[in-house]
């Protein structure tokens, strides 16, 4: 999923808003991370501005998709600890279809660390959930601005509809990415995503960076080896990326709209960021 809206610039770097600092956790490889960011949706309504950016309109997102992102309640709210992200069929300017993209632009990026995000996915044909990040520099005006793909992204979680259970996670670059039918990518099946809630995560270092689904390890590539050469081209994670959470109808991948899946609603229980100790 790629995404080249321009916003206004502000580069926060890897200070931003924190909930809870305290806790701590442990991972695979017993590196110790500490939280530092973190929202569990605990208030019903609109999600809290202070830590979500949307990111409004009907531009297809560079893949033709079909929706409009607005910021309206009806498309993404709070309810019992949860936040949804609802798509509906309802027109929109050119559109026909509702939704929301939220994310932590300009309210926290980070560079390297951990990611995780507990979602159920809503099932359906015509459906493309995704938890995903990009840099801070695809948004810079200047000297600092780097389109994509040159820029980079790294999809924790993809999921459409039309491939019931069929979680996809990559890698892009300049020199691997969709277009040229090069980004690095895996996929395989995980069972009742569309049910059950799964924890979908990422670790990220200055050398590697690895995919999770319910802390098992899914797919890891390592800086420098097996193509991945170590400049900004082939690996440009070395700097701040921010999250991005959103519902896609349609589109390239999402393909063919099946109109009876709507209202289609994308469950995030909680998004908890996280740093090396
Ligand atoms: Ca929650």
């Amino acid at each position: 999923m790629k995404n080249i809206t321009l916003l206004s610039v502000i580069l926060l770097g890897i200070n931003g808003f924190s909930q809870n600092t305290k806790s701590n956790t442990t991972y695979s490889n017993s590196q110790k991370y500490q939280l530092v960011w973190s929202d569990e949706f605990n208030t019903d309504g609109m999600p809290n501005e202070k830590f979500w950016n949307y990111q409004t309109g009907g531009d297809g997102g560079g893949n033709n998709e079909k929706q409009f992102y607005t910021k309206s309640i009806e498309n993404s709210f709070i309810k019992d600890g949860k936040l949804h992200i609802v798509a509906l069929k309802k027109n929109m300017e050119n559109c026909n279809y509702t939704s929301a993209r939220l994310t932590t632009y300009e309210r926290f990026s980070m560079k390297y660390g951990k990611v995780e995000v507990m979602a159920k996915l809503p099932a359906g044909k015509g459906n493309w959930p995704a938890i995903w990040m990009l840099p801070n520099s695809i948004q810079e005006k200047g000297k600092e601005n780097e389109d994509w793909p040159l820029c980079g992204e790294i999809d924790i979680m993809e999921h459409v509809g039309k491939n019931q259970d069929q979680i996809h996670v990559s890698l892009h670059s300049e020199l691997y990415n969709h277009i040229k039918n090069t980004q690095v990518t895996h996929f395989d099946k995980i069972q009742n995503t569309t049910s059950e809630f799964h924890k979908y995560g990422m670790e990220w270092t200055d050398k590697f960076i690895k995919f999770y689904i319910d802390d098992k390890l899914f797919y890891e590539a390592f800086k420098g080896e097996n193509g991945h050469i170590s400049t900004n081209e082939g690996w440009p994670f070395d700097k701040p990326y921010y999250l991005i959470l959103n519902l896609a109808i349609g589109g390239n991948w999402g393909g063919e709209i099946d109109d009876s899946i709507f209202p289609n609603d994308f469950q995030i229980d909680y998004v908890r960021l996280y740093k090396a100790k």
